[in-house]
Formats: structure tokens, sequence, C-alpha cells
């Protein structure tokens, strides 16, 4: 390709050719041009919002240099891609993480010292991307960024929503939702308006022969949408590779905006048909573990899944090779079922445009795309309408027809008598409507299926997908735990540890290989080093103070044990379980003489996290903990030894405050409910300690750092059932403890108890199906021991670190290689410049 451009030409480009700064005094100076010219602001009128966007610019150029080298590495290089599809990417801030991965920000920091700006103020003028809802957004971000310090060529693909994840607001102890409009300044996000991709909804479906007596499928007179490619670079650490995010904006087709209507003066009607295209990416369903089977959504994925599919065939259609070679090139992952529909419109673009045989269509398909469940929730489990789809894509129902019947041929060969077997199967449930059962669809369309944890995994073979792996041998299922990258967890989010950890291991080597950690190990009897380890968890606990009380106006003591739980709020996590015992806690403390209260060890509790706006039950949580935290917080008798807090709008920014503030961190799911977590793996990072039930990784976590230093409480996930069926059965007697919370609740103590009753009954009068009535004792107690534990600081201060060294298996770098190694078959680009020494500050 290159040697077709004369020399000449090609010496004036390499002359002119931009390399990016690599000092302080480049930096300032590219900062400078960019608020100069870029934002036209001047010394005078430059304020930190204006420092941020032009060392924002600055570093995007930077990024965006090595962006395109890589692109072209990867594209000379012609080797098999790797494309995640996910409708989230919940990516937090960019420039901190830039400047860390680049390995600059050292120079930055003295930069904007020199030019009056502290670089922490700057950092935070940023808006998070908070294009997700929680975990499973977060581990799609956390597996870029390991994509791309990997150096394997990857792409992520997802939709550029106008509005994010709604800013959560309290107001009376009751959460307000503010719409989140976050793109007035984006410099992270580069518009290709000439990567554009048609999608067609609704039409209808023409069959007939043509006149060389081919038979003919072709989906017609639908409407269309055109799809805007966004791209936003995707730093790896240590590394010139710069990967990318790309993402998809939706606008009326060119073709399609009516000039006729416009016109013969039917201008409204124009800009109607415009923003009814502009609708389709303009907002992220805020729901977590929940489908909710909206129009608009399916939508979305159809929307994001066509062109993300269009786009990838293009890129492979320029290697001329044949088709059969398309699953050597292309790896597809589908994040949970949302992305299911790409298997269909492989399929159809295979068959029905490219003509290949059927049989041979779905061998392609089959070997391209790997499924990813995150879930065993029933009311989390994804499905269509069949009329609805049908309205919306009437080909690709045909098609999954198709699917589900050639399948259902090959079950009834294998098994001719199990006779239940073909509707448990069926991609097809028969209900009223019928629906499409995606979860089913994205098995049979993938070769592969993976859970996040190895309890979880466990649990889809035996459970949901049992029938499954009866079908295909257990082969086809595999496990992948989840992981976290250590770039943003550790050493973005806590750079005094981060730091520390360096000095004691020589190098920030273990930034790239985190089982490097357990060196740490030497060092848990150094006197010097467990009180440095010790200041460092201070500090971050004095920040978060700082925040709570600028947060909420709640005066919090920063040498308490801060007791933390931050996540999306769901009954299967269990927040009520956790204020229930706050409530207990509060009663406990009134009725302790002087002497007792004396020997208590003062807390904090700290709750966070988003009630998906429909989501009734979670939202009443909210409102009991902020209105116990009312009274707790002004009782006189109950002083600083025990404060409740709810910290408004948890998002990733906020995240990396408060999880190196932790001391102990709740992870108290229903056993079997929660398919990992990733936040258990983040908080014992930086030297939490965590309380936790037998669930999702927590049980990985346990044995990796050792049962001595986690404290673990409740009933196991093979005992669920049972106790569910006593519940129903009312062999089930209340704890008393735990009615006397109720009691105290029904008094009115926290105010209008009407307000709560709904938490109550579904204990004592709806089956308890989360099993919190089970798990109180054990909690409980666990709560006790964990004080008794942190009055010897000396002993909580070794286990810390102790568990630290031990938290190598939960790097996203080691889950991302197993991706690789056992679903993608793909093996990392070899980079050069990755020679070239960066700082890695
Ligand atoms: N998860 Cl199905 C979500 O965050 N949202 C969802 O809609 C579904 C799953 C989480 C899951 O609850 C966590 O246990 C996992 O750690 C996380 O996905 C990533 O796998």
């Amino acid at each position: 390709v290159e040697s077709s451009i004369p020399e000449p030409q090609r010496e004036a480009w390499k002359k002119y050719s931009a390399t990016g700064f690599k000092s302080k005094d480049d930096f300032q100076k590219e900062t400078v041009r960019h608020i100069e010219t870029t934002l036209a602001r001047s010394l005078f009128n430059c304020d930190e919002k204006a420092a941020y966007s032009g060392t924002a610019l600055a570093f995007r150029d930077r990024l965006i240099i090595d962006w395109n080298k890589t692109q072209q590495r990867q594209t000379f290089a012609d080797q098999k891609r790797i494309y995640y599809l996910s409708l989230e990417f919940l990516m937090g801030r960019a420039l901190d993480n830039a400047m860390l991965n680049v390995g600059l920000k050292t120079a930055a920091k003295e930069g904007l010292g020199e030019l009056g700006f502290r670089i922490e103020d700057v950092i935070q003028q940023e808006h998070d991307a908070a294009l997700g809802n929680g975990g499973l957004g977060r581990l799609a971000a956390c597996f870029l960024d390991s994509l791309a310090s990997l150096n394997y060529a990857a792409w992520g693909y997802g939709l550029r929503y106008r509005y994010g994840i709604f800013k959560q607001e309290i107001e009376n102890g009751y959460q307000v939702e503010i719409p989140d409009y976050w793109l007035d300044f984006n410099p992270w996000e580069f518009p290709r308006n000439d990567v554009t991709i048609d999608v067609q909804f609704y039409g209808w479906v023409n069959k007939y022969t043509d006149d060389e007596g081919k038979q003919i499928t072709s989906w017609q007179d639908g409407e269309i949408v055109t799809a805007v490619a966004y791209d936003v670079p995707i730093p790896g650490y240590g590394t010139a590779t710069v990967n990318n995010l790309r993402l998809w904006s939706s606008k009326a087709s060119a073709g399609e905006f009516d000039f006729a209507k416009f016109n013969s003066g039917e201008y409204e009607n124009a800009v109607a048909d415009e923003q009814r295209a502009e609708t389709i990416s303009a907002v992220l369903y805020p729901n977590d573990n929940m489908d909710r089977g909206k129009e608009l959504r399916l939508k979305q994925q159809y929307f994001w899944c066509a062109a993300s599919l269009h786009d990838i065939i293009r890129r492979f259609k320029k290697s001329k090779r044949p088709w059969k070679d398309f699953p050597e090139q292309v790896a597809i992952q589908l994040n949970d079922t949302h992305p299911t529909l790409a298997i269909v419109e492989l399929q159809r673009i295979l068959v029905d445009l490219e003509g290949i045989e059927w049989n041979a269509a779905w061998e392609i398909v089959t070997k391209t795309f790997g499924y990813t469940n995150h879930t065993v929730l029933p009311e989390a489990l994804e499905k269509w309408s069949v009329p609805l789809i049908q309205h919306l894509l009437p080909r690709h129902l045909q098609i999954i027809y198709d699917i589900n019947l050639y399948f259902l041929q090959q079950v009834e060969r294998r098994f001719p008598k199990d006779r239940d077997m073909l509707g448990r199967v069926s991609i097809i449930e028969e209900s009223q409507p019928k629906t499409v059962r995606m979860a089913y669809l994205a098995i049979i369309g993938s070769h592969k299926v993976n859970g996040v944890a190895e309890l979880h995994s466990d649990l889809i073979k035996t459970t949901i997908f049992k029938d499954f792996v009866k079908i295909y041998g257990p082969d086809k299922f595999t496990n992948v735990t989840n992981g976290i990258t250590p770039r943003r967890w550790l050493h973005q989010a806590n750079p005094r540890l981060s730091e520390l950890i360096a000095s004691k291991l020589g190098s920030y080597e273990f930034l790239k290989d985190l089982t490097l950690l357990n060196k740490l190990e030497n060092f848990v009897d150094d006197k010097d080093f467990k009180k440095e380890w010790a200041e460092i968890k201070y500090a971050n606990k004095v920040r978060l103070a700082q925040h709570i009380l600028s947060a909420t106006g709640i005066s919090v003591n920063p040498k308490a044990l801060f007791d933390v739980q931050v996540k999306r709020i769901h009954e299967y996590k269990r927040q009520q379980l956790n204020i229930f015992g706050v409530i207990h806690r509060y009663l406990a403390i009134k009725n302790m003489s002087a002497e007792e209260r004396k020997k208590l060890a003062p807390r904090v509790s700290i709750f966070g996290g988003k009630a998906a706006p429909g989501y009734w039950m979670a939202k009443t949580i909210i409102h009991l903990v902020n209105k116990v935290g009312d009274v707790v917080n002004n009782d006189k008798d109950v002083g600083d030894l025990l404060k409740v807090v709810f910290i408004p709008d948890y998002n990733v920014s906020k995240a990396e405050i408060i999880i190196p503030a932790s001391d102990i961190s709740e992870h108290i799911s229903t056993a079997g409910t929660e398919a990992s977590g990733t936040s258990n793996m983040k908080f014992v990072l930086n030297g939490g300690l965590v309380i936790g039930t037998l669930d999702g990784a927590n049980i990985e976590i346990t044995r990796e750092i050792g049962e001595q230093n986690v404290f673990l409480f409740g009933n196991l996930s093979e005992d669920v059932e049972d106790l569910r069926h006593n519940h129903f059965y009312g062999n089930h007697q209340i704890d008393p403890e735990l009615n006397k919370v109720f009691d105290e609740i029904k008094k009115g103590t926290f105010g209008d108890e009407g307000a709560f009753s709904s938490l109550v009954s579904a204990i004592l009068d709806h089956g308890d199906y989360y099993l919190v009535s089970d798990d109180f004792n054990s909690y409980c107690k666990t709560q006790d021991l964990i004080d008794e534990t942190y009055k010897n600081q000396d002993e909580w201060v070794s286990k810390s670190i102790t568990s630290v060294a031990r938290m190598g298996f939960f790097t996203s770098d080691r889950c991302i290689n197993e991706y690789a190694d056992s679903i993608w078959n793909i093996e990392p680009l070899q980079v050069k410049e990755e020679a070239e020494v960066r700082s890695r500050t």
C-alpha cells in the first residue's frame, strides 16, 4: 500500500507527521495552544474547566497518534480480531487513565502546577462516561483496558447514548432521577461522519424466483435509520497499543429525511421523523438484572447489532478472503444476550445477501460467536414477544424459526424418548403471546458459552441450561472468572498504596503481572511497612469523610470502622439485610451501659447505589436507609458509635474514592444469585476486608486469600431451594432479633411505618424469597466478630496485607487471556514500540 505513494509525497508527510509530546514543556505548549486556539480562552479567563479541556485535548492528540499506528499495524498484520459487543460500557473518566497509561502523569502534574492548577482539581472537572448500569458495563470497560494493555487486536462495539445512567439525588430520603446529559463537551470521541451504515426496520419479506430460476428472499420497503460511528481511543498501559471503541449514534437517513414533506410545508412532520430516528440511541435503559421488553430497547439492539456486523464484514471483505475464513479472522463475544440478534443478522447476510447455503452459513455463524451469561435470575433473562419481532424484523423472525426447526430436529433424533425435551429447549416459548428465549438462541448460535465465576458457571450447567449440556456435551460450557483492571482500581484510585507496593517490589511491574503482589507476603511483619499501610488507609478515609460531609452534610469520624455496601440496589443483593443489621446494632447500643459502649468499636455504615426508576422495593430500601440515618445520626446516646450514610449518585468516579477507604465491604447476596460480583475484588485489592456469603466470586476470593481473612456467613446455595420450601409451607421461625427490628420499624421510630411495610411483609408474609431471616442471625454474629477483630489493629493490618498479596488471580488481564485461549483462539500482536521505556507514573 505504502509503495504506491510517490517518494516526494511520502517525504513531505513524514517530515510533518505528528509525533506527540514526551516532556513537560511540550505538554504545556500543547495544552496552552488548545486553550488559546481550540477553546478561544486566555490566561485571564482560563478556569479549571478550561484547563481540563485543554489538557484533555492535548492528551487526546497524543493518543490519536498511537491509535492511528495501532490500526495500521493491525490491518497489516491481517490477523484475527476480537469484537466485544456490549450494550454497556461503564468507562468513568478518561483523562487520569490516559495520563497514566501513556506514562505522562508526572509531566502533566508539574506542567499544570506551573500554569497555576492542581492536577486533582483538573481531573475532577471531567463528566463520567456512564454508559452502563453496574457490574456488566464496568466489566466491559475493564476488558477494554486489558485487551489494549495485552496488545490484542480488539474492538468494542456499543451505542452512543445521549443520556447515560441517570444522576441520582436524594430528596427527603427518596431517590430522584435527573437526566445525565454528558455530551456538552466530550473530547474523547471522534465523530466519523464518513462511517455510516443504513439499518432497516419493519417492511415485509418477498420470496420469489428470479429470471435465472434462483430462489430470492428479500426484506423490503422498511424504514431506514442511519448509524454514524463515533470512535473512542482505548489506550493500553505501558504499551503503544491504542484500541478502538466504536459507538453508534442514530440519525434519520439522508434518503429518508422527507424533502417532499419538507417542501410541501409539512416541516414539523419532517422534523418528527428525524427525531424518531435519533430516539434510538437517545437513552440507556436504567435496569440492572431486569428485562423489561420495551419495543425501543429491541430497536436499539438490532440497530447496534446490524451496524456493528456490517462494519465488521466490510473490514473482512477488504482482506479478499473466502467466507469460510470468516471465523479465522473474526471472533465476536456477546456480552449477555443483548446482542443475540447479531447471530440472526449474520445468518441473514450470509444466506439472503451472499447466497451461501444454509448449513455452510450456519457453520460460519456458530464458529464466530461466543456468549457470556451474567445471571441466573429469571426476571433478567431476555424474552422478546414474537409479534413484536414479527412487526419490527419480519425476516429475522423467519430465520429464528428456521434455526429452531433445524435445532429441534437434531434434538429429536438424539433424544427420541424424551418427549418433553423439545418443549423445554425450544427457542420459542409457547406462552401468550409466544416469546423468543434469547439465551437459548445465544447458546445454539455460539460455539462456547461461559459463566463469570466458578459457582455461577456450575449453576448454569445444572439449572437453567442443563438440557443444553445434555444436547451439546459439557465442553461447550466453560467458566471464565471475572477480573478487574489493577490500573484503574489500584494505581489510579489508590496512588499512594500503589507507590508503597512499588517501593517494596522494586517496580510497577505488578500492574502488568498482578501475581507479583505475592512478594508482599515477605513484609507482613515489617513494622514500618505496616504503619505506612495503615496510614494510607487512614488518609483515604479522611478523603472519603470529606466527600461525605460535602455530599450529605453528615460528619463522620475517620477513626471509626468504615463499613461499605455500594452497588445497584436489588433485593437479591440484600441491602435490606444490611440496614436491618444496622437497626439491630442501634437497638443494642441503646441498651448498653456506658461501660459497654466504651468497649464498642465506632462504626460508619456507608451505603450507595441506584435503584431502577420502576423498582419500588429498591427505592423503599433507599428510603429506609436514609430515615434510619436521620434517627441514628442525631441520637445523642449514640454519638460516634454509629453513623449511617447514604452517598448519593454512586458511579465510577465515586467508587474510586469510596473503595480505597473501606475497612469492611459487604457482598451479602442470597447464595446462588450474584453471578460473580466484581467490586468484591476491588475492595480486597485496596486492602479492605470483606463480609460475604458463599456466592459468586466470593468463593474464589476466599480460596485465594484464605478463610481466615474473610468474614463468611449464611446459608449455602445448595440449601436455598429447601429453605424457600420451608417458608412456603410455614416450617420457619422468624429470628426473634429480626422481629425486634420489625417492631421498631412498626412503632414508627424511623417515620411512617406504612412507608416500609412492603419490606417487612416481603419477609413475614411473602415467603422471604431472598432468605433474609434465614441468614440474619449468622450475619449479626459475624458483624460482632468483625468488631472484635478490628480492635486488634495489628492483626487487622496483617490480614489486609496478606489479602492484597494473594489477589493476583483477579486481574482482568488473566481473565482476557483465558477468553483468548479457550474461546477466541487468538494471540496478542507483537508491538515493537513496547521496548520504548515509558515512565508509568
Ligand atoms: N450483571 Cl444480567 C449486571 O450488572 N447487569 C445485568 O443485567 C446482569 C448481570 C452483573 C452481575 O450481576 C454480576 O454478578 C457480575 O459480576 C457482572 O454482571 C459482570 O459479570
